[in-house]
C-alpha cells in the first residue's frame, strides 16, 4: 500500500487544521501532509509537506498514530497507510498556499463535521497523548462503513 504524512502542528490548546483547496479531500479540513518523493524518509515527507502546504518548518515531530485507509476503487490509487505526526514546535507563521488554507482552532472546537470521517475516532486520542493504529474501510461516496482503533 502506499504511503503519506500527516503533521498536525500543536500550540497550547489550539490545532492548526488546513482547509484543502484541490485534490483528494478537497472543502475538507485536515492536517498536513502527502506522499513521500523518490529517497525520502517519511519524516523528510511530512517536514517538506509542511513547508510546501503552509510555509511552516517543523523543527521538531512526535509520531502519535498509523491509520490505514482502504477504498472499493482499486484503480484510483487511494488506499493509503498514513504516518501521522504532531509538532510543538516550527518556523514561520502558517500562510495559505495553492493547495491548503491554514487556521487555528481550539483541540475542544474541532470541526469535525467538515473533515474525513475516520478522524473523530483517533484524533481525540493522540491529542489526549495516545499512539493510535487504525484500520478504516469506505465506500464509493467515500463514506465510512467499518473501522477499529486501537490507542494506547
Ligand atoms: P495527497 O493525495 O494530497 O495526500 N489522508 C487522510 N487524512 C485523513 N484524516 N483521513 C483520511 O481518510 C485520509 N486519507 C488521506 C494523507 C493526501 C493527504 O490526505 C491524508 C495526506 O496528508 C481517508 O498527496
Amino acid at each position: 500500500m502506499r504511503q503519506a504524512t500527516l503533521l498536525f502542528l500543536i500550540q497550547g490548546d489550539n490545532i492548526l487544521l488546513a482547509m484543502k483547496k484541490r485534490g483528494f479531500g478537497e472543502g475538507q479540513w485536515n492536517g498536513v501532509g502527502g506522499k513521500p518523493e523518490k529517497g525520502e524518509t517519511l519524516e523528510e515527507t511530512a517536514i517538506r509537506e509542511c513547508q510546501e502546504e503552509i510555509e511552516v518548518t517543523p523543527l521538531s515531530l512526535k509520531h502519535m498514530a498509523d491509520l490505514k485507509f482502504y477504498f472499493p476503487e482499486a484503480d484510483k490509487d487511494w488506499n493509503q497507510e498514513v504516518k501521522v505526526y504532531i509538532c510543538h514546535s516550527w518556523q514561520g507563521d502558517p500562510a495559505e498556499t495553492e493547495e491548503m488554507a491554514p487556521k487555528w482552532f481550539k483541540i475542544s472546537d474541532i470541526p469535525y463535521e467538515q473533515m474525513w470521517e475516520d478522524d473523530k475516532f483517533w484524533l481525540p486520542k493522540v491529542l489526549a497523548g495516545k499512539f493510535a493504529k487504525g484500520k478504516f474501510h469506505f465506500d464509493e461516496d467515500k463514506k465510512l462503513t467499518r473501522h477499529s482503533v486501537n490507542a494506547e
